[in-house]
């Protein structure tokens, strides 16, 4: 198995590429398109700048990654699947302790061919919903961030498509052009899933769409690395060492904002954390204003698991596409046959726990997976809230609140899960989600902060650097 990765290709890979001339000549011929798109829809105003980033040189564990100053559109997006497990087999479902598939199993092609599209269009159109963000960074540490999430993204996309190119033909190449032409948030050719198609305006919801929404990535790449159709579960393995970082930049950077609130707050003797004017005129953002960041961005990625019950998510797992989070670790047949999952409804207004078979609820289970995966982070934000002294704790909104896909559609109910009727929650949903105050607050707070070593007020400096860089580091050469 190739660990190490051939750079003198055009496009970098450990899948010998240089042996398939059919495959390279599709991969070479989408290349000028994926540089179109990302110089049109990658970060605005910031392609020729160098960034110091770090690009995945192989798939070894114990060192996959170099850092050096790149401009973004020469990064090295490259190809890259975790080593072939030996005689590895499907670990779940109908198929289990068959051989895991090296090709298309024929009978699942279409429903593979979804899931393969469904993650690749999420990747780049979390570039395009990113896309203005260098323009009001709060750092060049945390500008370097973004970009370093951006081009990763892109790679996720390369690797999607590689999968659609080298195994499904003709209508792989058609899905792959596909992905280079849905744009977030467009009327008539929108991304696929609708959280990516809402705006990601400011620094406070890019930290929590790393949080959350690559938080819903982990767990579904992690269900995809299960897969039995070995190539996709081979190149998610890999992405997930991506991953990791994502979320750390989003947890890190809602715990900078936490701290520094509390910080000023107690210099200058605040002790209520609802005292809206005083802590905004100070230049920093009230905890009440993170928590409703917070609600939006975790109830449109709680979405994203689709419907608590679902035949689709059963029909994947029994035909061994896409398993549970931790599948192989968990101690129980893997086919789920004659059990019961415990799902929260609503019926005759009352949340109510309805055992559901357990093969229709998979996305119910994942989506709870998901939900103490978050609530972790919540309680280490936390943590930084009651260290610095003050009386407040930021709260996972309830599961019905705010909900557009589910059991919990057309349902409304407040973050507690307080039900009530629409027009009582119309009028209250600007004390659950930002409101155009709230925009405006933040709009004129994020003012870009691009002096070396130089924080924004709202934000603090973060504990260590980035490949453990000085605190007077770099990190973007702005051109
Ligand atoms: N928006 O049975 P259902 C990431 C559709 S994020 C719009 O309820 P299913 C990343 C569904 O397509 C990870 N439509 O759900 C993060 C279906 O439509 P059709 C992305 C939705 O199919 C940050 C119908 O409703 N990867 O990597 O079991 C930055 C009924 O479906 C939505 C994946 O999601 C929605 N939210 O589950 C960068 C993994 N939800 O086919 C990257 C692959 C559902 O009837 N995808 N629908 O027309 C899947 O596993 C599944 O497709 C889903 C949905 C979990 C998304
Ligand atoms: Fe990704
Ligand atoms: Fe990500």
């Amino acid at each position: 198995m190739n660990i190490h990765v051939n750079y003198d290709d055009l496009i970098p890979n450990n899948v010998d590429l240089s042996n398939d001339p059919k495959l390279k000549r599709a991969l070479e011929k989408w290349h000028p398109g994926y540089i179109n798109w990302w110089k049109d829809m990658g970060p605005e105003g910031f392609q020729t700048a160098d960034v110091y980033l770090r690009t995945a040189v192989s798939v070894d564990p114990k060192g996959w990654a170099k850092f050096g100053y790149v401009k973004m559109p020469e990064y090295r997006w490259g190809i890259l699947l975790a080593p072939q497990v030996e005689d590895r087999t499907v670990p779940f479902g109908e198929h289990k302790g068959e051989l895991a598939w090296q090709d298309v199993p024929g009978e699942y092609r279409a429903m593979l061919r979804r899931l393969i599209v469904i993650q690749g269009d999420t990747e780049p159109a979390s570039v395009e919903q990113q896309r203005y963000l260098g323009k009001t960074a709060p750092s060049l540490y945390d500008m370097r961030n973004l970009f370093q999430v951006n081009v990763e993204e892109g790679r996720h996309l390369w690797a999607m498509v590689y999968l659609l190119q080298r195994y499904f033909g003709r209508d792989g190449r058609e899905e792959a052009e596909g992905l280079l032409a849905r744009r977030s948030g467009d009327a008539d050719n929108p991304r696929m899933l609708g959280a990516f198609n809402e705006k990601t305006p400011d620094w406070l919801s890019f930290f929590m769409f790393t949080f959350f929404t690559d938080r819903d990535g982990k767990m579904q790449l992690e269900s995809l690395a299960q897969s039995g159709f070995d190539p996709l579960s081979r190149t998610t393995r890999f992405m997930l060492t991506e991953e990791a970082h994502h979320m750390f930049v989003g947890e890190s950077g809602i715990a900078r904002t936490i701290e520094r609130t509390c910080e000023v707050m107690k210099a200058n003797g605040i002790d209520d954390p609802h005292d809206k004017e005083r802590i905004r005129a100070l230049g920093v953002i009230d905890l009440p204003t993170i928590q409703k960041k917070l609600n939006l961005h975790y109830s449109l990625s709680l979405d994203l698991f689709g419907s608590e019950v679902s035949t689709n998510a059963a029909n994947a797992f029994n035909a061994g596409l896409k398993g549970r989070y931790q599948e192989t670790k968990i101690e129980d047949d893997h086919m789920l046959r004659d059990v019961t999952y415990p799902v929260l409804e609503l019926k005759d207004g009352k949340f109510v726990t309805v055992d559901e078979p357990a093969l229709a609820a998979l996305n119910g289970r994942l989506r709870d997976d998901y939900s103490a995966d978050c609530q972790k982070g919540v309680t280490r934000w936390n943590k930084v809230i009651e260290k610095a002294g003050v009386n407040f704790e930021l709260k996972l909104s309830h599961p019905a609140f705010h909900r557009y896909i589910g059991g919990f559609t057309n349902v409304y109910a407040s973050p507690t899960g307080e039900l009530m009727d629409k027009a009582a929650w119309e009028k209250r949903k600007g004390e659950w989600l930002p409101n155009t105050d709230d925009m405006d607050f933040i709009y004129h707070l994020m003012q870009p902060e691009y002096g070396i070593g130089k924080y924004a007020n709202w934000i603090s400096p973060p504990k260590v650097g980035i490949d453990n860089k000085p605190g007077d580091f770099e990190y973007v050469k702005l051109a």
